[in-house]
């Protein structure tokens, strides 16, 4: 039975990526950070179908940052597979939390690999999770050829880790990869990401919970796909022969405004578009202002566009999107009306 170790695994990928590898029959284990609240709650779908006699998921106190505690925990495991996924992965939150967002994103990636070639674990494979945000500012479709221009914290932080992981490679000989992947979302998603934020406000003023929703800069283009199969992509580049850097994406893009829009469709929702700037304004059929712009939700930088072009996953790891933007959506929407019945 294969061994993997998931740092990150209470968040929206590491969940879905335990889901998978306990569906192929790995044994998989991950580190939770101590908190004040439940953390565990994507994970109810897996302890749901655990007996204990068969227990394929455990779970250990831990942070990347502690070195100490991940040197520890890996040297029990001996994973055969580390999907590091842990991170401070909010942009906006980063230059925030800027020293957060380095130690965790930055030294905790360093930590780990220092872990493996420390230990010797010449078979213990890497997965790094990189991101479409370190192109920054360039309105191209991008691929693994094109440059990096890193325009946040978070951005930084992801491609110290990304050299990093390349450095490692080549001088270690440590099986280690990036998957550069483009904006992904899913149920899971974070409250506080776009996505999840439209599609929970709209629905809450629908059923009346809420007046209005606050928004940041709409015309931000991204290339958003599904979490659940961009989690498939992971684990496919760390079955390959040699290891190597992809990028995961659906090679469509759409603005903030056309997924709102797309979003209210899907709701039965008309909704009609007043005003430019920081004064744009969406009001519902009775005239009610239903979202509104707040500048808090600006970044002191912004990355305007991304698109990406997955041509080499697609004939290296015979990687595809399954789902498109209106899935995607359908989806969340699914799950948000479930969540908010009450
Ligand atoms: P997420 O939902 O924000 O999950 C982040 C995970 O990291 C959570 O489990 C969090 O634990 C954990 N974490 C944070 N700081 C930690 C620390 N110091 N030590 C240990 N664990 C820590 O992120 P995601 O959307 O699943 O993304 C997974 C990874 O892919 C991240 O590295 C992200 O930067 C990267 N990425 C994401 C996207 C995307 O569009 N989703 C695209 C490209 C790259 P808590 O639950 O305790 O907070
Ligand atoms: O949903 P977002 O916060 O995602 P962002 O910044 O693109 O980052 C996500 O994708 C990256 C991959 O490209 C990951 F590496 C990263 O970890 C994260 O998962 O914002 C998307 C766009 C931005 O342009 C933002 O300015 O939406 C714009 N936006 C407009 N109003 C907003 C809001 N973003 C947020 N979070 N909240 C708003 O109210």
């Amino acid at each position: 039975m294969k061994k993997a170790f998931i740092t990150g695994i209470t968040g929206q990928d590491g969940s879905y990526l335990a889901e998978l590898l306990i569906s192929k029959k790995y044994q998989v284990h991950g580190i939770i950070r101590k908190s004040s609240s439940f953390n565990t709650e994507r994970l109810t779908n897996i302890y749901q179908d655990i007996n204990i006699k068969n227990k394929k998921l455990f779970l250990y106190y831990g942070d990347v940052i502690d070195q100490f505690s991940m040197q520890k925990i890996i040297s029990k495991i001996k994973p055969d597979e580390i999907y590091n996924l842990a991170a401070q992965s909010h942009v906006k939150v980063s230059f925030d939390e800027p020293y957060y967002t380095c130690y965790t994103n930055a030294l905790g990636t360093l930590n780990l690999l220092e872990i493996i070639k420390n230990l010797n674990l010449k078979k213990t494979k890497f997965y790094q999770a990189s991101t479409s945000e370190m192109f920054g500012n360039n309105s191209k479709k991008l691929s693994e050829k094109t440059n990096f221009n890193p325009v946040s914290p978070y951005a930084a932080s992801k491609l110290f880790a990304h050299n990093l992981v390349k450095i490692y490679r080549d001088s270690y000989k440590i099986f280690a990869c990036n998957g550069i992947l483009f904006n992904h979302e899913s149920p899971r998603r974070g409250s506080t990401f776009v996505t999840k934020k439209i599609i929970t406000g709209l629905i809450r003023i629908i059923q009346k919970k809420q007046k209005c929703l606050y928004l940041g800069n709409l015309d931000a283009l991204r290339d958003w796909g599904h979490a659940k199969d961009y989690v498939m992509a992971q684990w496919k580049m760390l079955q390959m022969k040699k290891p190597d850097d992809y990028i995961i994406a659906t090679g469509k893009k759409y603005s903030v405004r056309t997924f709102i829009k797309k979003v209210a469709k899907q709701l039965n929702l008309k909704i009609k578009f007043i005003g430019k700037g920081l004064n744009e304004k969406i009001l519902d059929n009775n005239g009610n202002v239903i979202v509104k712009i707040d500048k808090n939700y600006f970044r002191p930088l912004e990355v305007p566009s991304l698109l990406g072009d997955s041509s080499k996953a697609k004939k290296k790891l015979h990687w595809k999107s399954r789902y498109n933007i209106d899935g995607l959506i359908n989806d969340m929407i699914k799950s948000t009306l479930i969540n908010e019945k009450i």
